[in-house]
This record gives C-alpha cells, structure tokens and sequence, in this order.
C-alpha cells in the first residue's frame, strides 16, 4: 500500500517529487490525466503505483487516496495566458480537482495534503519582497484558481481536522519541465531555443524580475512540509522560492553564455495578466519547515540547461 500520493506525476514538479520519494526508499502512489503531464516523465518512476485518471471524476480521487498517508497535490494547469484563454478549463483542472481531492482525502483517512501553490496569488502590488501575511490580490484566472485550492486547504484544517500546507511555488524550473508548449515556463522555453540556434521572444521590455527556483528547492521544500510537525504547519501557507530575483533580460545574457547562442532576442508586447516582480522573503518557511535553498539560480540553471543538452 502507498505511503505518499502525488497527484500531477506525469508532470516536471509532480515526477521530481515522486522521485525524490522512491530514491529514499518510499512507497509511492502517482496519478495523471496527461493533458499536461508526459509519458516520458514517468521514465526511471517504474516503482510507483501509477494511475492514469482525472482528478475532476470523484470516484478515480477516491481510488487515488485509498490507503494513503500524505499527498502531494502538484496537478493543475499551469500557465497564466492559458487561463486567459480558457478560464473555465482553469477552474476545472485546479479548483474542482483540489476540491475533490480533499474530499476524497478526507474521506480515505489521509492525514496531511501539501499543496502546490503559487505566487501569482501576490498579484501585481509594488512591495517586494512578497510575505504571507500579504493579503492576496489575483489578477489572472490562474492566480485566483491557485488561490481558491490555498483557501480549500485552509478550510479542510479548521472544519474537518484534515493536516493541510500550502507552499507558494516561485517561477519554479528545472529538468523535465516541458519546453515544447507555448504555455511552458519561460526558462524551458529558452533553454529548448537558445540550444537550438533559434530566437527566443521577451514580452514586454525584459526588464521584469521573478525569483526563478531550481526544482530540486521546491523538492526539499515538499519533503520538510511532509515531515514538520502539525502544530507549527497545518493550515499554514509558506513561500518557496530562493529570495532573489533576476530580470529576463539579465537571464537571457547569461543563457547566452551557458547555450552558446549569439543572437539577439526577439521583443514583443506584455501579455495579458503578466505579474512586473516577483521576488518571495523565505523567512517564514526557514523558521516553520527549517528551509533554506539548496541549489542557487546560477547552478540550477546550468545544470538544467545541461540537461536539455543531452536532449532531455
Ligand atoms: C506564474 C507564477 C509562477 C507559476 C507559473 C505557472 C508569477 C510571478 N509566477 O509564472 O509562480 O505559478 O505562473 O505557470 O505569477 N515570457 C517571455 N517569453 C516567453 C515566455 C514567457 O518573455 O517565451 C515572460 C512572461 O511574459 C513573464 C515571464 O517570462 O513575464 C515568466 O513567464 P512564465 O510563463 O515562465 O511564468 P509566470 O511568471 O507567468
């Protein structure tokens, strides 16, 4: 019987979680629908239990958390301009999902459901760095979806007793996040590019920042949110990210030099809902989960950059 659910294995989060576990000898249940997630990430995951289904049929989260001791919810539909362009697909694949996951959860005697969030929750608000007692202020579908699963959380510890984290995922990259996808993550987008000779786009002026996290943080980051005791963490909401940032255009200088691409880059306008800066004060989860970033930017992104080098 599985220990650990993750929910999203297929995905690039959701695999390197379901890795990290196996790797420490644990037994692992993985569920996907792949509309995001991919076949290949499952490769090198053959221990897990794994279930193709989705999250939106109630019966198939039952199935999922039978059995189960904690679940990592990483499934969604990232990307803020797919939420712009379908909402409603947003609101299924996030809202509707976690709520039946907790649900289910609840109902399988689950006893603790960490919870990817992220940090579009913060909104688009001057202040840097972001902290949690920050009130939320959503300005894409995707944001106000990702929220809605924090505020679900929240509401499963204080009504039903059920043990609940939110982490606040920031600009999170790494090996096996899709490159291939218009709705991917600007650094795989890149990576996937510049290796290639072709010309990446910056939308807007390049000059926006976000606090890029190397997955192997965000993977650390789940494992002590699994393990911290229920009377420091249940209920509560955390950042994980690094705390700093980096503009796009400071990034694509130095893909420049770690791909050996000699191009320019193309410039087109901001989209819709894009968030200027980000950046996440980590002292919150130092102090609840005794985080503290394991990988900084500049490694993280050469060893994932590597990575799309040997051809993924
Ligand atoms: C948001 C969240 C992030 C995560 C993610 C999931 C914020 C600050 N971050 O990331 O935590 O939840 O959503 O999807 O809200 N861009 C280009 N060229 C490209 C692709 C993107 O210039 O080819 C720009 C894009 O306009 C944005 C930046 O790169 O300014 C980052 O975009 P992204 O899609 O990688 O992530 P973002 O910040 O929307």
């Amino acid at each position: 019987m599985a220990t650990y659910l993750v929910t999203g294995a297929a995905g690039f989060i959701g695999r390197s979680i379901a890795a990290a576990l196996l790797a420490r000898g644990e037994r692992v249940r993985g569920i996907d629908s792949f509309i995001a997630g991919k076949h290949a990430n499952l490769v090198g995951l053959e221990a897990m239990d794994f279930i193709e289904g989705d999250l939106t049929d109630p019966a198939t989260c039952a199935r999922a958390c039978e059995g189960v001791e904690i679940v990592f919810h990483e499934a969604a539909l990232a990307s803020v301009p797919r939420s712009v362009a379908d909402p409603a697909a947003t609101n299924l694949h996030c809202v509707t999902a976690t709520l039946n996951l907790l649900v289910a959860a609840r109902a399988a005697g689950v006893r603790r459901v960490v919870y990817a969030g992220s940090s579009s929750a913060y909104g688009d608000t001057p202040t840097l760095p972001k902290h949690e007692d920050m009130l939320p202020n959503p300005i894409s579908p995707y944001a106000v979806a990702k929220l809605a699963g924090e505020h679900y959380m929240r509401a499963f510890t204080r009504v039903y007793g059920l043990e609940t984290v939110v982490l606040r995922y920031f600009n999170v990259f790494g090996p096996y996040q899709d490159p291939t996808s218009h709705y991917s993550g600007v650094l795989a987008i890149f990576c996937r590019k510049m290796l290639a000779g072709e010309q990446p786009t910056i939308y807007g002026d390049g000059e926006q920042s976000r606090d890029f996290t190397y997955i192997d943080n965000v993977v650390h980051a789940n494992l002590l949110a699994a393990a911290a005791p229920a009377e420091k963490v249940s209920g509560q909401m955390v950042n994980a990210a690094t705390g700093s940032r980096i503009t796009l255009n400071e990034t694509f200088r130095i893909l420049r030099e770690l791909t050996g691409y000699t191009g320019e880059p193309a410039y087109a306008p901001a989209r819709a809902g894009d968030i200027r800066d980000s950046l996440a004060d980590i002292r919150l989860a130092g102090e609840l989960l005794g985080y503290r970033p394991i990988v900084d930017f500049r490694e993280g992104l050469r060893r994932t950059v590597e990575w799309y080098r040997q051809g993924e």
